[in-house]
C-alpha cells in the first residue's frame, strides 16, 4: 500500500465546552448508554435500511490501527438468507451446548438462558454480520497487513452497538465459534474472518432480560484513579 505521506488538517469540528458541560455531556450520555440491553426477543416490526446504513457508517468511523479499516458489514434482511445463518448458527450452537464448551462454561452461561435454539436471527429485520480483514488486499492481488485487527474491529463493534441503541433499536451482540460458514453464505472472502452476528430490530412486547445480565461491577472495582480522589 503506498504511503502519501503525513499531511496535517486542523482539527474538523473542534468543540471547546467549559467543563461543567462536559460533566454534564459525559453525565447524560453514560444514562442513556445504561439504557441499553441486550435484548433475545424481537418484534418483526421492519426497520428502515436507512436506519442499517447510518449504524454501519457510524461503526465504521471508529479508530483503527493504521486507519486500515480492517472490517465489512454484510446486513441482511432477506429472510432466506437469515434462516440459512440461524441453520448454520443451530448447528454450531448443538455442538457447544452438547458438550464443546465444557461444563464452567455452561454454568457461567446459565443465569443468561441461553441455549441453542436462537429465534431472534429469522424474527429481527435485519442482521449485521461483521467480519475482522485479518490482511488487506487490492485488486491486483497485493496484499498489506492490516494492525490491531481485534481491537480495531471490537471498537468498531462498541460503535455499532451504541448507534443501534441510540436509533431507539435493540441488538443482542452474538459470537458463535468457528462461524465460517458466514462466508460461504455472504460470499466474503477467506481473509475475513466473521467474529460477530447483530440482530437488529425492535423488542418484542414481551421482551425480557436476564436479571444476572443487569448486575454490573461496582465502579471502585473497575476503575483506579492515579491520584486517589480528595475529599469532596
Ligand atoms: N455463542 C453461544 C454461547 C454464548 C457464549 C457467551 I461468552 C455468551 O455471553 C453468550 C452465549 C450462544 O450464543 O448461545
Amino acid at each position: 500500500m503506498a504511503s502519501e505521506g503525513y499531511v496535517a488538517l486542523p482539527l474538523p469540528d473542534r468543540v471547546q465546552v467549559p467543563p461543567e458541560v462536559a460533566v454534564a455531556q459525559a453525565e447524560a450520555f453514560r444514562l442513556s448508554m445504561a439504557r441499553r440491553h441486550s435484548v433475545r426477543a424481537f418484534a418483526p416490526d421492519p426497520v428502515p435500511e436507512a436506519v442499517i446504513r447510518a449504524a454501519v457508517a457510524t461503526a465504521a468511523g471508529a479508530p483503527s490501527g493504521a486507519n486500515r479499516q480492517p472490517w465489512h458489514f454484510a446486513c441482511i434482511g432477506d429472510p432466506g438468507l437469515k434462516r440459512a445463518i440461524r441453520e448454520g448458527v443451530e448447528e454450531e450452537e448443538r455442538a457447544f451446548y452438547g458438550g464443546g464448551a465444557g461444563d464452567p462454561w455452561l454454568a457461567a452461561l446459565e443465569p443468561l438462558g441461553t441455549g441453542v435454539e436462537k429465534p431472534h436471527l429469522t424474527t429481527a429485520p435485519w442482521l449485521i454480520v461483521v467480519f475482522a480483514e485479518r490482511w488487506g488486499e487490492g485488486p491486483g492481488g497485493e496484499r498489506w497487513k492490516n494492525y490491531y485487527v481485534p481491537e480495531s474491529v471490537g471498537i468498531a463493534c462498541g460503535f455499532l452497538i451504541a448507534a443501534i441503541h441510540q436509533a431507539g433499536l435493540v441488538t443482542l451482540p452474538h459470537t458463535p465459534n468457528p462461524m465460517r460458514f458466514l462466508n460461504d453464505l455472504l460470499g466474503r472472502p477467506e481473509r475475513e474472518k466473521p467474529v460477530m452476528i447483530c440482530p437488529v430490530g425492535y423488542p418484542a412486547a414481551d421482551a425480557t432480560v436476564p436479571a444476572a445480565a443487569k448486575r454490573k461491577k461496582p465502579f471502585e472495582a473497575i476503575c483506579s484513579l492515579h491520584p486517589a480522589p480528595g475529599p469532596e
